[in-house]
């Protein structure tokens, strides 16, 4: 396997592969605004999508406002999903430690730490997304306690049986999961929990659809089917204790970016790819055995 480390950064760069170091040129690169204007709303800064009803009544009133309401709606949808992950982390005391694996701009750790008042640890290849998500954690004072590194989630370096949950919000289509659930069985306490959600093309459906093939260029990454996800698990001591299949629950959120003026594109493959059953969203905790 080709391995690379050619970054410039003060901390210590991660061995990446060449595709993870495309992944994170462009995350290096990206501003979308449907990323960063909605994280401006309160600090929150997702890289997830949303779930639950839209109020639709944002899309009516006056026009020169009708941004901003949609705006904050959308954020609304994608801070419900945040919470639902982190309904699913269990019991987490203060004195545990948590592992988001994959943080984006750090928006689900502060979230989790907010939840539990526990320390956070968020990891990513990009220096640019690992360098915003610190500036929040600053920002909100709890740089102590909710910390943001330079690392690769494969290959993460830190102390095995360190943390009672680890979670992923959309960045498992980005690894091979045999390596992935491999990491985490290292990393979770016995008893510890692991929660993921994800977009994962239906076995049922055969293949993936035109629609997943278009997200994967879309994004760079590699949808996987919802029978790899059992299937690792179960290779690696992780065993499911709640599925939930939130397809139904997203549909809206997407209706309502498509109508929006921060759409980037991507919207009417996703509604499409779900309605035609060829994709689904889908949360999966489990439990470290
Ligand atoms: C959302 O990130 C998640 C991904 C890009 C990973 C792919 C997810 C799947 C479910 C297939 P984002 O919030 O940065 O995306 P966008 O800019 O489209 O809002
Ligand atoms: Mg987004």
């Amino acid at each position: 396997m080709t391995v690379t480390t050619r970054r410039s950064s003060t901390a210590a760069a991660p061995v990446v592969s060449d595709y993870q170091q495309s992944v994170a040129d462009y995350w290096n690169h990206e501003k979308n605004p449907v990323n960063l204007r909605l994280g401006e709303v309160d600090g929150f800064y997702h890289h997830h999508y949303g779930i639950g009803d839209v109020d639709w009544s944002v899309l009516e009133g006056p026009e020169d406002t009708r941004d901003v309401r949609t705006i904050a709606e959308l954020h609304r949808l994608e801070c419900a999903q945040a919470e639902l992950l982190a309904d699913h982390l269990g019991a987490v005391a203060p004195e545990d430690r948590l592992l988001d694996s994959g943080c984006g701009r750090g928006g689900g750790s502060l979230v989790a730490h907010e939840r539990f008042g526990c320390r956070v640890d968020g990891i990513s290849i990009s220096e640019t997304q690992v360098a915003f998500a610190a500036r929040q954690a600053e920002k909100r004072g709890v740089d102590g306690k909710v910390r943001f590194h330079l690392r690769n989630m494969l290959d993460t370096g830190f102390e095995s049986g360190s943390f009672r949950g680890v979670w992923n919000n959309e960045s498992t289509m980005y690894v091979d999961l045999s390596l992935l659930f491999g990491e985490y069985a290292r990393l979770l306490a016995r008893g510890g929990r692991y929660v993921t959600i994800t977009g994962c093309y239906n076995d049922t459906y055969g293949l993936p659809s035109r629609e997943v093939s278009t997200i994967n260029a879309h994004y760079i990454c590699d949808i996987h089917p919802r029978s790899a996800y059992f299937r690792e698990m179960a290779n690696h001591r992780l065993v499911p204790v709640s599925v939930v299949d939130l397809t139904a629950a997203t549909i809206p959120y997407w209706e309502l970016r498509a109508k929006s003026s921060l759409a980037t594109g991507i919207e009417d493959t996703f509604l499409t790819a779900y309605k035609n059953g060829s994709f689904q969203y889908l949360l999966i905790a489990a439990d470290r055995i």
